[in-house]
This record gives structure tokens, sequence and C-alpha cells, in this order.
């Protein structure tokens, strides 16, 4: 039997973490013959909600669960994980900052980075999904420098997932046979949802959606924004955020870039930039990627027209004002 790979999900009282708990348990994640042993962090006020949690897990009686740490303690909970999941985070209130909700933002991250690099395992993955989750992985990567820069990334796979639905609805097909969609840039209303390279799998072979669509209008217009907004849509119907869609996408993230992505097919993973595409370096932004032996790679040499290129350097705009901002909290 493999030896158990260590879990950490921070924020794991939380709505996501309710949800994605229960994934990884069931192998979701890691794989059906994958044990686990699940790291639940959460902070003090959150402590007997998480215990929970815990409880919940033992009755479940996962077969692939050998063992749940609940801890509000950040050291306790980072100790020899393997995987990183990071959930928890300070979101935005009523009548607050943009800048009062990144400085709480910039103080996690930076702390919880210095215990990741000081007790994680070698080799830890990491994958920030809590909002603004591109800049919390570029300041969790900014302070945890001895973790090689590979392995920081950030959620982008729901807005990702998100276009393959809408695509799906539209073409009347299933979402299954529906593929290389990206999302370019930041996980916000900017990001820039694009279909230039998606097909669709047919019986006659993959058929290129923007062929089947046919109408470029829609693509370039409530296609892109329906995307952009379907977070706010979900609070406006559901009055909670998006849990289980986001819960199950940070699944597939780290599935496909622990065990590969299928031949043939890429995903979008926010990751640190490289200047591929002309984007700046040094933002994490999100690109196509392929995933093989536990590495993704960006997918090279993609014909980009100008209206995808304006959409990816305002996008790219906003995330290096966002790094600017970030960094004027540091003080
Ligand atoms: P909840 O407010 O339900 O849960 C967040 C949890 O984090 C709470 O239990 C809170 O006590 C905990 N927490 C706060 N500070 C912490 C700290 N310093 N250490 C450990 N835990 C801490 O939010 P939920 O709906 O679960 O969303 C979590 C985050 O995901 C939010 O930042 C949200 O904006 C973000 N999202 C990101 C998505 C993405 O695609 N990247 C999509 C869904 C989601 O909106």
């Amino acid at each position: 039997a493999k030896d158990p790979v260590r879990v950490l999900v921070t924020g794991a009282a939380g709505q996501i973490g309710y949800a994605l708990v229960p994934l990884i348990a069931r192998g979701a994640m890691l794989g059906p013959d994958q044990p686990v042993i699940l790291h639940l962090l959460d902070i003090p006020p959150a402590a007997e909600s998480l215990n929970g949690v815990k409880m919940e897990l033992v009755d479940a009686a996962f077969p692939l669960l050998k063992g749940v740490v609940a801890t509000t303690d950040v050291v306790e909970a980072c100790t020899k994980v393997n995987i990183a999941v990071m959930v928890g985070g300070f979101p935005r209130k009523e009548g607050m900052e943009r800048k009062d909700v990144m400085s709480k933002n910039v103080s996690i991250y930076k702390s919880q980075a210095s215990a990741l690099e000081q007790h994680a395992a070698a080799n830890c993955k990491v994958l920030v999904v809590a909002n603004p989750a591109n800049t919390n992985a570029l300041i969790l990567k900014e302070f945890a420098p001895s973790i090689p820069e590979k392995n920081i990334t950030c959620l982008t796979r729901l807005d990702h997932n998100r276009a393959l639905g809408q695509i799906a609805e539209r073409l009347n097909v299933q979402v299954s046979d529906v593929k290389n969609v990206i999302i370019w840039g930041n996980h916000s209303s900017t990001q820039y949802p694009d279909v230039s390279h998606a097909t669709v799998i047919a019986q006659e072979g993959e058929k290129s959606v923007r062929e089947l669509v046919a109408d470029d209008s829609w693509l370039r217009g409530d296609f892109i924004t329906t995307v952009q907004q379907r977070g706010a849509a979900i609070i406006k119907a559901r009055k909670l955020s998006s849990a289980l869609s986001a819960a199950s996408s940070a699944c597939d993230h780290i599935r496909d870039w622990v065990l590969g992505t299928p031949e043939g097919t890429w995903v979008s993973m926010g990751v640190y930039s490289d200047g591929s595409y002309s984007i700046p370096a040094g933002l994490i932004y999100s690109f196509p990627v392929t995933c093989r032996n536990g590495e993704w790679s960006i997918v090279q040499g993609l014909p980009i027209d100008e209206f995808s290129r304006n959409k990816m350097d305002s996008t790219a705009e906003e995330l290096t004002e966002e790094k600017t901002l970030a960094y004027s909290c540091l003080t």
C-alpha cells in the first residue's frame, strides 16, 4: 500500500473547506488508491466548528483517511505536509477599502509562507484559493524563497470549468467533450476566458468551438461576461459564494498537477510568469498549462489575435497594480 500523503487545508471550518475535505478523503484529489492524512487549520474563533468538521470526518469512516490533525496552530498545521490548499483568508466586508483587505491578507500569507517554508515536506505543492488568489500566492512565494517557484500556484480552474460549462450548454454537448478553453490572468472580473483554441470532440473528430458557435458576438460578449461574473451570480442566487464548485475545481487542479493532464488537453492554472506571451515576468498569472511528472509547463506558441492581446494585457495590468498595492502593505 502507498504511504499516506499529508494534505493541508487552511480555512477548513469555512464553506469551501467543508465541501473540500470529504472530496479529498474520498480520493477525488489524489486518486482512489492514495491514502491521505488531512491537516485542517483555522483561526481560534472557529476552533469549535473546526473540531465539528473533524468529528464528521471520523463519522464518515472514509477508508482512505488515515488521520486528521485539526488545529489553530500554523506550525502544527504545516508540519510535513506534501500538498497545501490555502483557502483561509480575510474576506472583503462592506465598506472596507481594498487596501485594508489586501493588508490583512498580506500579513496572513506572509506568516503562513514562513511556516510552510520551515515545516512542510520538501517539494510541497501549494494551491492558493483565497482571494485575492493570484496576489496572495505571490506574497506566499516571496516569503517562502526556498520553496521552488514552480510549486506555488493559484486557482483559476473554477473559471476554466465555468467556461467549459457555458460552451457545453450553448452547443448542447457534454461538458466532457469540450476542451482547451483558457483563462488568462487574474482570478477577478478582468480575467479573460478565451475560446480561440477550444474544441469539441465529435464522432467526426475535433471541431473548433469558434466554428460551432458561429456567433462571434456571443463569444466576445456575453460568454466572457457570464464567466467573469459567475461568482457574483452564484452569490445572488445562493446568498453564499460558490463552494461546491470551488472545492471540486481545487481537486481538479491538484489532481491534474500531480497525476498529469490527458494527452492533447491543457488546463488553466495561476503560475509564476516567466514572460511567456509577453506577460510581465514576476506575476502569478493564469496560463494554459499541461502537466507531467508532477510539473506544469505553459503551453507555448498559441497564436494570439489583437482582441485577445488587449484582454490579456489589461488583466496583467490589474495584477501589476495589485502587486504594487501588496508591496505597499509590507512596511
Ligand atoms: P469562508 O469565510 O466560509 O471560510 C474562510 C475560512 O478561513 C473561515 O473559517 C475563517 O475562519 C478562515 N480563516 C480566516 N483567516 C485565517 C487564517 N489566518 N488562517 C486560517 N484560516 C483562516 O469563505 P469560503 O467561502 O470558504 O471562501 C474562502 C476563500 O476562497 C475566500 O477568500 C474566497 O474569496 C475564495 N474563493 C476563491 C475562488 C477561486 O476560484 N480562486 C472561488 C471561490 C471563493 O470565492
